[in-house]
């Protein structure tokens, strides 16, 4: 017995984020063999802690139980995917939609479509096939993997605004709401500048 609230399938969700894990950094290494570039910088994985969950069931008034962690929430498995540069993000999209054993259940893309705090990311929703039957009873398997892919200073942005959701009690709250939008917008103003840089750099070396 486990008190896991991922239950008997807490080992296929770590193997299903190894296996994607591992597709994703061949695919760096082969590109940057290739080309001489990285397709990504970094790469998290997590599966989601143990705590989290539970907050997060709480939080959609979910019962804390494997059913709602696996069915109802979808990012149990997560992997955050950071680039350099934009148009990385969309190579990496392209290359994750190719996936066999990979349905893409939903796709937002806040990249280009910022949200109203500047927020921007490019995130995946899949359904990926393990061996393990689910909790639905499904064999194979299916289970939720969540894949946000952003730049560096998208990620760094991201960060920071995360860390003022937890800090409630600071007094100039506006403005700081006010003062990150703006910021988010600089950020990606310098990212489209630095694509374009890159784009010059590399026509001018062919
Ligand atoms: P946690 O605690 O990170 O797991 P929706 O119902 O469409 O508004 P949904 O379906 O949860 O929202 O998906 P969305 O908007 O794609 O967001 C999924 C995750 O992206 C969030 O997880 C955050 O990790 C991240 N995210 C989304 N918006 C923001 C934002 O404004 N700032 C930052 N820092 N991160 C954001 P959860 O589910 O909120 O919670």
């Amino acid at each position: 017995m486990t008190d896991s609230i991922y239950g008997a399938w807490e080992g296929a969700l770590r193997e299903i984020m190894e296996r994607m894990t591992e597709r994703l950094s061949e695919f760096n290494s082969r590109t940057a063999q290739e080309t001489g570039y990285k397709v990504y910088e970094h790469l998290n994985a997590r599966v989601k802690s143990e705590d989290s969950m539970r907050e997060k069931c709480r939080r959609k008034d979910l019962p804390e139980t494997a059913q709602s962690a696996l069915t109802e929430i979808r990012d149990a498995v997560g992997l955050r995917i950071v680039c350099n540069f934009i148009d990385d993000i969309y190579r990496n999209v392209e290359y994750i939609r190719s996936f066999p054993d990979v349905t893409v259940i939903e796709e937002k893309d806040y990249v280009y479509n910022a949200k109203p705090n500047g927020y921007r990311s490019y995130h995946m929703i899949l359904s990926v096939e393990h061996p393990t039957a689910d909790p639905s009873g499904n064999t194979p398997g299916r289970y939720f993997v969540e894949i946000q892919l952003r730049t560096i200073a998208m990620d760094t942005w991201a960060s920071l605004e995360h860390e003022m959701k937890y800090k409630r009690e600071v007094s100039n709250q506006r403005m700081i709401v006010s003062e990150l939008k703006r910021v988010a917008d600089e950020l990606a103003s310098c990212d489209v500048s630095m694509q374009t840089l890159r784009d010059l750099i590399r026509e001018g070396s062919e």
